[in-house]
């Protein structure tokens, strides 16, 4: 049977992910890395936003480089927790759509969606619906491949970046893959490409051709892949892997504001939220926290551990609320809050739970 096959990756994940929290960043050439010190900076660019790429600046390079093709670029210290964090979220948001899900880093997924899709209307609706949900629940923006296998899902995601949807209809999978580069195929780096160059095989196309005795004397057992990847076979399972850390979700106020009623019923919207998720995934937590950043970037994070597990909803309601006291008397106004559960373990089916609903 054809499996419709979804890879997911996000667009320059961590300046996004700072774009998000900084919208005064948008636009703007932004570079994670490190600190460049006006030229004479060592460390490499982890990432950077598509408009500092269009200065050739690239994820790798040393930051004295980046520095000599976009100066005026805003350099930032990557914030490693914060991308987790914001990971973990993302692919709880697109696991559900999943028959199987498997994260392949941290900003990656794939998706077998060959069951779920139909619900939506089809693949490409299917794309839409987690494009439309990811922006309005998370403001970010991913690029996603559809495909008959991984390997062209992969393949498919990186073609049309930021914000592209790329389907490969079986029918017209090794059409596609042909004019490619040999390079295109993830797991092919330098050497192999190298290698393959010394062969007569610059395309994909060539070497779905190429007479697989001869593959096999030259690559041995990765030979097999290889073809298979060529011919538009490869047949990899979606191997689930996905083991949620936490559930949370945040907002920013459109507006700055000082009405701590208007606080509360937004936290109750939140924790509502969170405690859907934690349902959907038969979970328990122990950990509540709140987020809370006040104008001028100022943040806090407050958290509270049970004794025991629970899985209510008025628990973790009543908790952020909690711990929004001592923020009351803040003289500033409020322009983010966040709702987050944590030491998660899963529900066990049989045990009377006299913390749950
Ligand atoms: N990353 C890293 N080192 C690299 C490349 C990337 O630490 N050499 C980090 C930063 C990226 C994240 O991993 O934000 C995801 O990597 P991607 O290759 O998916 O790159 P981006 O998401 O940044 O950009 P793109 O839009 O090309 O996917
Ligand atoms: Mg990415
Ligand atoms: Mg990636």
């Amino acid at each position: 049977m054809t499996r419709v096959i979804f890879h997911v990756d996000f667009d320059a994940f961590y300046a996004s992910v700072e774009i998000r929290s900084n919208p005064s960043y948008r636009g703007m050439p932004l570079i994670i890395g490190a600190d460049p010190k006006d030229g004479s900076g060592r460390g490499v660019v982890v990432t950077c936003s598509y408009e500092a790429r269009k200065f050739g600046v690239r994820s790798a390079q040393p930051i004295s480089l980046a520095y000599k093709l976009c100066p005026n670029a805003i350099y930032i210290r990557p914030n490693f927790q914060l991308y987790d964090e914001v990971s973990g979220d993302v692919m709880g948001l697109l696991k559900k759509f999943a028959g199987k899900f498997e994260q392949a880093s941290i900003d990656e997924a794939y998706m077998d969606v060959t069951e779920t899709c139909s619900r939506y209307g089809g693949p490409v609706e299917l794309a839409h619906r987690i494009k439309s949900e990811l922006q309005e629940i998370e403001r970010l923006t991913c690029s996603i491949g559809i495909a008959p296998n991984k390997s062209i899902a992969k393949i498919a995601s990186d073609m049309k970046k930021p914000d592209g949807l790329t389907y490969v209809d079986v029918k017209h999978a090794k059409e596609f893959l042909a004019p490619l580069p040999a390079s295109k195929i993830s797991g092919i780096g330098k050497k192999t490409e190298q290698r393959l160059n010394e062969l007569g095989i610059k395309t994909i196309g060539e070497l779905a051709v190429y007479p697989t005795s001869k593959l096999y004397e030259e690559f041995g057992k990765n030979a097999v892949w290889l073809w298979a990847i060529a011919n538009a076979e490869e047949k990899v399972e979606i191997q689930e892997n996905y083991v949620i850390k936490s559930i949370g979700t945040e907002r920013t106020f459109e507006e700055d504001t000082d009405s701590w009623e208007m606080v509360e019923t937004e936290l109750r919207t939140l924790g509502g939220s969170v405690h859907e998720r934690l349902l959907a995934e038969k979970m328990l937590f122990k950990t509540v926290t709140l987020k809370i950043r006040f104008v001028g970037f100022e943040t806090y994070t407050r958290s509270k551990t049970l004794r025991f597990p629970s899985s209510s909803k008025e628990c973790i309601i009543d908790e952020i609320l909690n711990l929004t006291t001592e923020f009351k008397s803040h003289a500033k106004k409020v322009r983010l809050i966040g709702v987050r559960v944590s030491s998660l373990e899963k529900r066990q089916a049989k045990r009377i739970d006299e913390f749950a609903e």
